[in-house]
């Protein structure tokens, strides 16, 4: 580590630049920067937040206000393959298609490898979503890790999943959590440096915990999380209520998880969602992620309560539900949302 590196990370409310930030975290590996193999690969399941992530603290690190919990879907997710080749611009294949380097998520993905960048070198980098891009199904979590993941073996840092965290969620906040099988929890954490805002796995099974994804509108969403919680925090008057409410739920919603408290989880997580929304569309210009479909789901939803049969919904920065509920009432959830894809995680 360099003299100047380590002085500043004895000072834990020193800031880091983004470049120091990731030197911090590869430091540990001897010769960061020199492929040990042709090429590197790393796969990632995505996650839906129980809890949600609305808004940074400090963008350059990618820092987050408030903590957050998730549950991984396994099968649905991201492979990447990475390779280093001589040249300045980087291949970027995402999903079989070539992207141009002016496109956005090509542009996104470079500046990410410029911080991993040995000099005179450019990455081919392969990437596959078994979910749409874009849709709400949260694929820069899984691409993210996935990334990290294959920089990982590419350099055969041999990193703990700690540190992979750390370096996942510097690329995508929720990636963070994609690291992780089951349940899994981004600490917010205070350090200005970002060196303590990472996820751990909560290890817990609970076979019986049920996902639908109910797809109402898979094309491209108006506004990438990125930049509609960047506006939520500058224009909503509400959003100062967020940070306490979204701590308090995370924390009800893994004393829940602990405790097999299915009715717990679900309403905080249900809530935890609205509340998130709530913030989104109190903006200006408002933002509603949500369409006449996406509301009818969540009547249907309220209804099914009202009949007894327990299930809720959460949703994210798209127009989708992820509806929450036990394998015994999964009979009766596919009778009402006919064709739906159910994830058990815990069965895989
Ligand atoms: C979450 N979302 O906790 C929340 C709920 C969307 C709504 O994390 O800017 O793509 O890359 O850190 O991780 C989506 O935000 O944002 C997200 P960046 P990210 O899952």
């Amino acid at each position: 580590m360099h003299a100047a590196l380590s002085s500043l990370l004895q000072r834990p409310d020193a800031a880091l630049t983004p470049q120091q930030f990731v030197e911090a975290v590869i430091s540990q590996a001897p010769n960061a920067l020199s492929p040990s193999q042709a090429s590197g690969f790393g796969e990632a399941p995505v996650n839906i937040a129980l809890s949600k992530y609305w808004g940074k603290r400090d963008a350059a690190l990618n820092l987050p206000v408030n903590g957050s919990l998730s549950i991984s879907l396994p099968g649905l997710g991201t492979q990447t393959s990475l390779a280093l080749i001589e040249g300045a611009e980087d291949q970027i294949q995402l999903n079989g298609q070539t992207l141009t380097a002016d496109a956005p998520f090509a542009q996104r993905l470079s500046r990410f490898l410029d911080y991993f960048r040995p000099p005179g070198y450019a990455y081919q980098v392969d990437t596959v979503n078994s979910v749409p891009t874009a849709a709400g199904l949260a694929s820069s979590a899984s691409g993210y890790a996935a990334l990290v993941l294959a920089l990982n073996d590419l350099y055969q840092w041999q990193l703990d999943k700690k540190s992979l965290s750390l370096l996942a969620r510097f690329g995508s906040g929720s990636a963070s959590r994609s690291l992780f099988d089951g349940f899994a929890l981004w600490h917010c954490g205070t350090r200005q440096d970002g060196l303590d805002s990472y996820a751990e796995a909560i290890d817990e099974n609970w076979p019986e915990f049920c996902v639908g994804l109910l797809k109402v509108d898979i094309g491209e969403k108006p506004v990438s999380s990125t930049a509609g919680m960047q506006q939520t925090v500058e224009t909503c008057a509400l959003y100062q209520a967020w940070p306490q409410k979204a701590e308090a739920d995370m924390k009800t919603i893994h004393q829940a998880i602990v405790t097999r408290d299915f009715s717990q989880l679900g309403a905080t997580a249900e809530h935890n969602a609205l509340t998130m929304h709530a913030t989104m569309i109190a903006t200006w210009p408002p933002i509603l992620y949500w369409q006449p479909e996406s509301v009818a789901a969540m009547h249907k939803v309220w209804e099914l309560r009202r009949q007894g049969i327990e299930v809720y919904f959460t949703m994210d920065a798209g127009p989708n539900l992820k509806l929450l509920f036990l394998e015994k009432q999964k009979p009766a959830i596919l009778r009402a949302f006919e064709g739906m894809q159910v994830i058990q995680p815990f069965k895989a």
